[in-house]
């Protein structure tokens, strides 16, 4: 054999496992491992093929270790990569393997979160035979027209890469290609690659160099000096600047950048919900969260801006107030962002660039530029109107409290006891119902990785896997997991693998008794909370209007093996958080259950969300809540204008 062309025989499955055990990934001179290990669930599709590699590489003790992490649920492992990688500012992630058929298609959900939110995570679920010659195979699809369709189609608009290899020569173009994607943070999402059962248990003699270690980049694009001039200049043309801080300012670790860019100008700060943490509650510049959750601060100042620069946003209708945010006549954007895609937006001037190094540049090229001390002022003054108010709804006065129900928060107590017990670097994880929105207006962040609420796809279900990935990625942090009841009864599964892998994360449960987010919408839109409470149906309306079901949802955590406190006043969850805190770091998941009342409601943003409501309808409350929607429509803007380039 010549040199350079040696060879080593392996099953697709063991080729598959050794090539993803040797990849790294590398920025500012750091090199760390691109896959934490695989997580998964067994069938017909993969026990023999990437499950035995997986064993084979567990049990072997020269090779470079991927670690398998068993799941309960295929959609909550996509979500623990998903979060794994956002903590790790998505230089590393884990591998998904799932059976054929439903174990893939479950995975859906969790690609299209991955590639929404842009986090890098590599799933691999399994196909029917290539070979066909047994099939119609338990569980495959046949689609009478489209012979080579498998269930796994669905996966190509929810993925960033996506192939199938239907032949062992295939792989190493698979694999490669799903790399460069996952290490692209221009690209990076989902990457797909289809595994049929058979093709994965077939062996080839491959070249040994397809499995030496690859060191993958990740790139720091720098700004054209022309973008920067004319960005600049645009900027000192400025009397209102706005900077709205997205989740491409984290996954830079620009926020040292931003903070040294605001000091130096003035310029105050919005944050999204990915860009929350930006910088930490209480610096000069902090304006809080801005849109259609945001500060009255963030928001009154996005109504005058007339320059804003939009920093890693894609600019969200939450972000954007569904394009009510910014309302000066003459408002131009500069949006400095690595994606041409969304650098583009709202007609901005565009920085397609890595943020620290476009703040970096920024910063030198508006030396001597600064707003209008008034400015500053207006700027201090409307934060501290708005952390007064954050104040009483974490400590809400004895008229509210008095006229609970015994043993029943408000939801703003529960956020407030949370942070204000929690340390400085522990995490917060979210992501659907009405904490959300709570927590971006309420949270008061003091640290850059310390605030993890997914609201690209803001999926139910998300929270506690994705505390686990949180807390797997970040040991040394504690990982509050907040979810409310109906998120709660869609994934409580993982929790069992809390369990297993003696991972910490302290859930607090916020039981309402249903979905309250849904039901103020329901109610804003004329639609009277139907079907949005968890009750009896009602012998006598036959509606969903009876007693409250007989749910017990500390018991159900208790029955998955988790420690569980359940807490019926203020003072009862200070202590549960301090027990929880003090619990062991390897004694696995601790829940708090707590009972809120959904009617109390947090701040008001003064802003607005576009849900569509029924232009006729036989009810009151619809062609209410129809002329309230016509009037908000009025304020909408199409944001189309170019931003001018100047004149040099
Ligand atoms: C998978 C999924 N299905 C439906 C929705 C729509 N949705 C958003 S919030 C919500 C209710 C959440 O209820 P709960 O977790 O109890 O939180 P609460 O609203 O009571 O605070 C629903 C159904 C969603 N975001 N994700
Ligand atoms: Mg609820």
């Amino acid at each position: 054999m010549t040199a350079g062309a040696e060879t080593v025989r392996l099953t697709v499955g063991q080729a598959v496992v050794r090539f993803l055990a040797s990849q790294w990934t590398e920025r500012d001179g750091q090199r760390q491992k691109l896959f934490a290990g695989c997580l998964g669930i067994f069938g017909h599709g993969n026990v023999a093929g990437v499950g035995q590699a997986l064993l084979q590489n567990e049990l072997a003790e020269q090779e470079e270790r991927l670690p398998y992490v068993l799941a309960r649920n295929e959609q909550a492992m996509v979500h623990t990569a998903v979060a794994y990688a956002r903590q790790k500012d998505r230089l590393q992630t884990w591998a998904c393997t799932a059976s054929v058929g439903p174990g893939s298609t479950n995975m859906l959900t969790g690609a299209a979160l991955a590639t929404v939110n842009r986090l890098p995570v590599l799933l691999l679920p399994s196909g029917t035979f290539a070979t066909r010659v047994s099939g119609p195979v338990l569980q495959e699809l046949e689609v009478p027209h489209a012979a080579d369709v498998t269930v796994n189609d669905a996966f190509r608009p929810l993925s960033r890469f996506f192939d199938r290899v239907n032949r062992p020569e295939q792989l190493p173009s698979a694999l490669l290609g799903a790399m460069r994607v996952l290490t692209d943070p221009v690209e990076t999402g989902a990457a797909t690659i289809a595994l049929p059962q058979d093709v994965q248990a077939e062996a080839l003699d491959w070249p040994i160099d397809l499995f030496a270690p690859r060191v993958w980049r990740v790139a720091r694009p720098v700004p054209e000096a022309v973008d920067v001039a004319d960005a600049a200049a645009l900027i000192r043309s400025a009397q209102r600047p706005l900077v709205v801080a997205g989740g491409g300012v984290h996954y830079s670790g620009a926020e040292e950048a931003l903070g040294a860019f605001c000091e130096a100008t003035g310029i105050p700060v919005g944050e999204t919900q990915a860009g929350k943490g930006a910088l930490p509650h209480g610096h000069p510049q902090a304006m809080g969260a801005v849109g259609s959750t945001g500060s009255t601060a963030a928001n009154a100042l996005a109504q005058e801006a007339d320059v804003v620069i939009g920093i890693g946003t894609r600019y969200s209708d939450f972000t954007t107030a569904s394009r009510t945010a910014f309302q000066d006549a003459g408002v131009r954007f500069v949006n400095i962002n690595i994606a041409r895609f969304d650098a583009g937006k709202h007609a901005g001037l565009p920085l397609v660039t890595d943020a620290r190094e476009a703040l970096t540049a920024l910063t030198a090229a508006l030396r001597g530029y600064a707003v209008d001390p008034a400015y500053r002022d207006r700027q201090a003054r409307l934060f501290r109107d708005w952390d007064v108010r954050v104040e009483a709804a974490y400590h809400p006065p004895a008229e509210v409290t008095d006229a609970l129900a015994a043993g029943v928060l408000t939801q703003g107590t529960v956020l407030g006891c949370v942070n204000e017990l929690s340390d400085p670097r522990d995490v917060v994880v979210c992501a659907a119902g009405s904490m959300p929105g709570d927590l971006h207006k309420l949270w008061r962040v003091r640290d850059r990785k310390a605030y993890h609420v997914e609201y690209g796809y803001s999926c139910m279900g998300y929270e506690i896997p994705g505390g686990i990935g949180v807390r797997l990625a970040d040991p040394d942090r504690d990982v509050f997991v907040l979810v409310g009841d109906g998120s709660y009864l869609m994934m409580p599964t993982e929790l069992v693998t809390a369990v297993q892998e003696r991972v910490k994360v302290i859930v607090v449960l916020v039981q309402n008794h249903g979905f309250h987010s849904i039901g103020s919408l329901s109610e804003s839109v004329g639609s009277q909370r139907f079907g949005t409470r968890y009750r009896f149906r009602n012998d006598t309306t036959g509606r969903l209007d009876g007693g409250k079901l007989p749910i017990d949802l500390a018991a159900n955590a208790r029955s998955l093996g988790a420690t569980v406190i359940e807490v019926r006043s203020r003072g009862e969850l200070e202590q549960a958080i301090k027990d929880a805190k003090a619990a062991p770091a390897d004694g696995g998941p601790v829940v708090i259950h707590v009972e809120t009342d959904p009617t109390v409601h947090a701040l008001d943003s003064e802003s607005w969300w576009d849900v569509p409501v029924s232009q006729v309808s036989d009810l009151d409350t619809t062609q209410r809540a129809h002329a309230t929607y016509v009037e908000h429509k009025a304020t909408q803007r199409a944001l189309l204008a170019p931003t001018g380039r100047t004149k040099r």
